[in-house]
Order: C-alpha cells, then sequence, then structure tokens
C-alpha cells in the first residue's frame, strides 16, 4: 500500500496512511504451531506501560490481534527492561508461536535471539521502533520515522527562536531506543547553526515521573535562565509541567514546551496553552501490523517497512482537532 497524504483531522484507526518501502520476500513462516485450531498464534514482546502512547498502541494490538480476528495472542509487556523483553522473545520461541510481534525497547542486543527465532523458522515483525540488527532477521517493521519527527520539533523551533539567544534543555526517551536516538538526530539538525544554546539533556525514560523529576533538576541548576523545553514524548513534558508550576513559573508562556506523540493530555495542554506544538507519533499500527502478520504467516510477500506519516501541531490547530483526536 503506498500513499503519501494523511487527511487532517481524521479519528479512524483504518484511515492511518503509510509509505512503504522495499519489497522483500515472507521471511520464514508457515503455520507451524501454536496448537490453536487454524487460529494464528503470535507472541507480542511490547515494551511495558510507560506512557499514555503505549497505551494506545497496546489497545490497538489487542484489539487487532483479537479472536474475532483469526488471532491468539500472547502478550507481555517488559517494564522497559530489556533482559525481560529478551527472555519473552525466547520464550515465544519456545512455546511455538506461529510469528512474533517485537517493540524493542532499546535498538541494540537482539542479534542473538533473532537468529533463534529465524532457526526456529519463526518470522519476527518489528512495531513502533526498530533494532540495529540485520534486516534479515525480520521479516517486516510497521513503524513511524523518528527522525523526521525530531526534525519537524526542530524546525519549528528554529523558525520561532531561533535568531535570539534561547536556553533550551532537553528529556530524552529511554536511552538506546530508536525512537530517543532518532528523535535526537533530527532536532539537533534542525537547530544546528541557530541561536538556541542546550543547556541540558537528560533522559526522563518516557515517563511522566522521570520528566517531572529531571525537569526539577533542571530548574534547580539553572532556574529562569530556562527559555525552552523539548520533550521526546508528551508524558514527561506533562511531569515537566508539573515542576516548572511548582516553581512559580508559567508553562508555554515563561518556559514553551515542544513536545512528541499528540496523546489527548498533550493535546489537551497544547490546547490550553501550556503546550507550544506537539508533533504527532501514531501509535495506532495494530492494524497494519495485523495485516503483515497474516500476509507473513501465509508466506506471501511484503515490504520491508511500512512507516505512518505524522502530523504536527500548534495551539490553534490543536483546538480545532482535540475533540476528534481517537487517543
Ligand atoms: O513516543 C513514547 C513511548 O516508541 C514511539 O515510546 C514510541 C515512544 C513514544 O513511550 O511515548
Amino acid at each position: 500500500m503506498k500513499a503519501n497524504k494523511i487527511i487532517a483531522g481524521i479519528a479512524l484507526v483504518g484511515a492511518i496512511a503509510f509509505t512503504a518501502t522495499g519489497c522483500a520476500g515472507a521471511g520464514g513462516g508457515g503455520n507451524a504451531g501454536g496448537g490453536s485450531g487454524d487460529k494464528i498464534t503470535v507472541g507480542f514482546a511490547q515494551t511495558g506501560s510507560e506512557s499514555g502512547w503505549r497505551s494506545a498502541n497496546t489497545e490497538s494490538m489487542k484489539e487487532a490481534f483479537s479472536e474475532a480476528n483469526g488471532f491468539n495472542l500472547v502478550f507481555n509487556a517488559a517494564d522497559n527492561k530489556p533482559e525481560a523483553q529478551i527472555a519473552a522473545v525466547r520464550s515465544f520461541i519456545n512455546q511455538g508461536v506461529d510469528a512474533i510481534v517485537l517493540a524493542p525497547i532499546v535498538s541494540d542486543g537482539w542479534d542473538d535471539v533473532l537468529k533463534e527465532a529465524k532457526d526456529a523458522n519463526i518470522p519476527v515483525i518489528l512495531e513502533d521502533r526498530t533494532v540495529s540488527a540485520s534486516k534479515d532477521l525480520y521479516a517486516s517493521w510497521i513503524g513511524l520515522d523518528f527522525k523526521k519527527e525530531g526534525e519537524t520539533a526542530g524546525t519549528w523551533v528554529a523558525d520561532n527562536f531561533g535568531k535570539t539567544p534561547t536556553n533550551l534543555v532537553v528529556l530524552e526517551g529511554t536511552t538506546g531506543s530508536s525512537a530517543a536516538t532518532d528523535r535526537a538526530t533530527g532536532f539537533n539538525d534542525a537547530i544546528k547553526g541557530t541561536d538556541i544554546k542546550v543547556l541540558d539533556s537528560q533522559t526522563g525514560n518516557f515517563t511522566r515521573a522521570d520528566g517531572k523529576t529531571v525537569m526539577e533538576g533542571f530548574l534547580q541548576k539553572y532556574g529562569s535562565q530556562i527559555n525552552l523545553l523539548f520533550a521526546h514524548n508528551d508524558d514527561m513534558g506533562l511531569g515537566a509541567l508539573e515542576a516548572i508550576k511548582a516553581a512559580g513559573l508559567k508553562p508555554g508562556t515563561d518556559i514553551k514546551i515542544v513536545t512528541i506523540d499528540a496523546v489527548k493530555d498533550g493535546m489537551t495542554a497544547l490546547s490550553n496553552g501550556e503546550f507550544n506544538y506537539i508533533v504527532e507519533c501514531n501509535p495506532l499500527l495494530g492494524e497494519k501490523t495485523a495485516e503483515v502478520v497474516k500476509k507473513v504467516v501465509a508466506g506471501e510477500s511484503v515490504d520491508k517497512s511500512y512507516i505512518v506519516e505524522d502530523q504536527a501541531f500548534d495551539q490553534e490547530q490543536a483546538k480545532k482537532v482535540l475533540d476528534s483526536r481517537p487517543y
């Protein structure tokens, strides 16, 4: 499926636009095991439940991989512990599932277990984030262009604040995750050569609690020198909001805030003037992933990657679409 545009304001799961790249074979498969009649048994190794984005993603996956849709889903959430996630994938291999869907917490460290899956003839489909392992160790990736998301955020910041000296702090996502690494790269490229100075940049692990704690530290250290916050997701920005308010400053005014995801709480903060800009990251990947898994298991060819198109919102745009947001 090829599509280059997303219709603004769409509220339906089925209306997500994808761009697909590189055609690849099905990468193994065959309805080898699972022992559940003609249903496809899928082991899904989710990261954990760190954010609003993650909740929406899990829900979308569970809905798509339902029994009514012909699946028997074995769900695991690894609490953002990479070793636990590797163990979950290994256990799926031992159970002889028909396919494994993996939302990798971090990019590195997957080579061995992906080889084990391949040797067992169990196809692996990546969802959300990517891995650094060789592309022939997985059949397909359904995800997002994180670098472009970072670039979009950085370009907005550069356009609006790049010509006056501006002090920026950054709340990074999970260290070693492709989402955090690529968003940082895209953002840093976009603000290069501007008057924006990065005072500090630390991980808040994509969570509200850590976003708050790390922002408290930034405020203690730099106080009102901070003009701007870039948070790699809404949740860390929302945690930071609390820290900023507690410090007697006005979020969105005294400290401008740019985030990524566009989940309901983030979009509400944007509509209320407490955030200034959000780049969307669409979590509704379930339907497309289920479609790809079915094809791979049936031995049909699929593209090597399916990338969801994201939008971006300023405060006025957020007000217009807030009520129609599906997550
Ligand atoms: O932005 C964040 C979540 O990998 C795209 O993970 C995902 C990121 C998302 O925890 O909120």
